[in-house]
């Protein structure tokens, strides 16, 4: 023990950066999920590391002729929590952390009641050695001896000159590296954790300013990327739901693959399978929300525009103009605008930006009568919901559009016995078999929505567009669903559940299946020409599902994209119905517009264009 005390104390400065480079290897290797499918990747992951641990610690010494090791282990503990920060985030979200999430985090209760779940007793080698360590620090600290610092030239020549050969070689590898720095697994995978997150930081730094330096001329460019400009078909459905109440409603955490499923023979949603026999139903839509989960399904159906690829639009920009639906249906139809939920208005930031997107009324849990009976998890539960919303539908002034967001469904699947009318399925993954409970009692709430619009007479004028806002079965928990479905986890599998409902009933209208693939930014312009409006001047990338191209990818906001023949994910191209890796260039234009379509909205958002050219 002696022995190693004192190697540790000559050798400091070398201990703590093969200690961390040695945590991050092995934690990029056992805990991120990073596309690595050559000897190179795996050699680059070895050496991203070293040159930037290298700098954070030479910044210690550079105004001091001694090392101070407390400062030193001051830096090591630093980059060792954030390296743990990014290893609970990522057992959950399977995503690296962004400054702005971690800004939102008051906005959403940071990771809830799953944190301690995210824990696992393996954790604690990564912090063992922190107490030998920092006992030699101590006892260093109090002797004050304080050792040399390595030669300044040669230690900074070293260091700088490996975080340039870690970026060299990404970007050969890469050229469009950094352009696309949304795709945070690609950018962890080439350039290192630490570097990421510099990068990340720099972006928090740079998206501020973008407003002030924002101009028309950014209009000009951003409406040459846009499709909707385009020539618009003709349809049979165009118009059928003018001058009707449009009802959303955002089923919490809902993928496709519930529908039309039975659970130890048992549907899991009977009211929903029946409701698609006379709706419009689209099974192939994707889920493209973020960060911003329920937030950036909002923010995509209201806007048509993509979220942003870090937190969430509703918390970064919620003073923006955006030409969203309220306005766009007031200014054409003479609508108003209501939203309803069960959640403190507060939540995601939606009572500010529920004003810019224009809404008129507000109901949440203030407006409810809300109590410990009637709650569960983060809030009103659906069914007392529903019901109590029905005086507050009343009493808007028609024609109006109303947005519903459900709640009970929502992870980690709470429900009291008394509401389960369905059993818990019997997979391996807990998660997985209460999901079945809570998406039932969800389907149980839009029943009694239905039962209660038409015994109020609001049923005959009423379009109702009912979508899954996002994935409620993280891939942590997926293999479960898998059991559930009797399939196996591969690539395309995994894409396959990030499909999500979308369902647009309009009464009187006979039931039709929409197999086109889109996604649930597409919810936007399929509803305008639902209702008839269309020829506005616009710029979003939403394309109406009716007539949507097959061709056109679905872009999801890591840069990814899926049509119906390919798919682009974890930096490979896949046939998706041969299920194989195919040459790369099959993906490149797909990946071309999905760059420009990403980049453009960013610009949108960011530079908050849209009070160039109103809303
Ligand atoms: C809560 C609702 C659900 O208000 O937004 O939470 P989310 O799915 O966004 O985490
Ligand atoms: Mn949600």
């Amino acid at each position: 023990m002696r022995k190693l005390t004192l190697l540790i104390e000559r050798n400091v400065l070398m201990t703590l950066i093969i200690l961390l480079w040695l945590k991050s290897v092995i934690i990029s290797f056992t805990t991120f999920q990073l596309p690595l499918y050559s000897w190179f990747d795996i050699m680059i992951v070895f050496i991203n590391p070293i040159g930037i641990i290298m700098i954070m610690f030479g910044l210690s010494f550079f105004w001091r002729k001694r090392l101070s090791p407390l400062m030193l282990f001051i830096i090591y503990l630093l980059l060792l929590g954030l390296l743990y920060a990014n290893v609970l985030y990522y057992r959950f979200y399977i995503d690296f952390v962004t400054v702005s999430v971690l800004l939102q985090l008051n906005n959403v209760g940071g990771l809830g009641p799953s944190t301690v779940e995210l824990f696992s007793p393996l954790d604690t080698l990564l912090f063992v050695d922190v107490v030998v360590i920092g006992y030699v620090i101590f006892k260093m600290n109090r002797k004050k001896n304080h050792p040399v610092v390595p030669n300044k030239k040669r230690y900074a020549f070293t260091g700088v000159g490996l975080l340039v050969f870690t970026l060299v070689i990404a970007l050969i590898q890469n050229p469009f590296l950094l352009q696309t720095d949304y795709d945070r697994e690609e950018l962890v995978k080439s350039l290192g954790l630490y570097n990421y997150q510099l990068i990340n930081i720099a972006n928090g730094v740079k998206s501020p300013v973008m407003k002030a330096f924002a101009d028309e001329a950014d209009v000009k460019e951003v409406q040459s990327y846009i499709q909707g400009n385009e020539e618009k078909d003709s349809f049979q459905e165009f118009g059928i739901a003018e001058g009707k109440n449009v009802v959303f409603i955002s089923l919490e955490s809902t993928q496709n693959f519930v529908v039309n499923q039975k659970v130890n023979g048992k549907e899991i949603t009977p009211f929903l399978n029946e409701l698609i026999q006379d709706s419009f139903y689209f099974n192939n839509i994707y889920d493209q929300a973020a960060q911003g989960k329920t937030s950036d399904a909002e923010f995509m159906i209201n806007t048509g525009l993509y979220p942003l690829p870090s937190g969430s639009v509703f918390v970064r920009r919620p003073n923006n103009e955006f030409q969203s639906l309220p306005y766009i249906l007031r200014e054409e139809n003479g609508y108003t605008a209501a939203a309803f939920h069960g959640n403190d208005a507060s939540f995601w930031n939606r009572d500010d930006m529920y004003r810019s997107i224009g809404f008129d009324t507000f109901f949440s849990k203030k407006d409810y009568h809300v109590t410990e009976e009637n709650s569960v998890n983060y809030g009103l539960k659906d069914i007392p919901f529903f019901e109590q919303s029905m005086e507050k539908l009343l009493h808007l002034s028609e024609p109006y559009m109303a947005s519903f967001l459900t709640l009970t469904n929502h992870f980690p699947f709470l429900l009291e016995e008394e509401d389960q009318s369905i059993s818990p399925a019997n997979t391996s993954v807990g998660v997985v078999n209460r999901y079945v409970t809570t998406v039932r009692y969800e389907d149980e709430a839009l029943k009694r929505f239905f039962e209660l619009v038409k015994e109020k007479d609001m049923y005959e004028d009423t379009v109702f567009v009912i979508y899954g806002d996002h994935y409620g079965i993280s891939k942590k928990y997926e293999a479960g669903v898998y059991e559930l479905l009797g399939q196996e986890d591969t690539e395309m599998s995994h894409l396959e559940l990030q499909k999500v409902p979308v369902i647009i009933h309009v009464p009187g209208q006979e039931g039709k299946k929409i197999e086109t693939v889109g996604g649930t930014i597409d919810i936007h312009a399929t509803v305008l020409e639902l209702i008839g409006v269309r020829d506005r001047e616009q710029m979003n990338f939403s394309r109406n599902l009716f007539t949507r191209d097959n061709e056109a990818p679905v872009v999801f906001r890591d840069g990814s994209i899926v049509t119906d023949k390919y798919a682009y994910v974890n930096g490979r191209c896949y046939d998706k119905h041969k299920q194989q890796v195919v040459e790369s260039n099959t993906c490149n234009d797909y990946l071309e517009t999905a760059r420009n379509e990403l980049y453009a909205s960013d610009q949108i958002i960011l530079g908050d264009l849209f009070r160039f050219i109103g809303k």
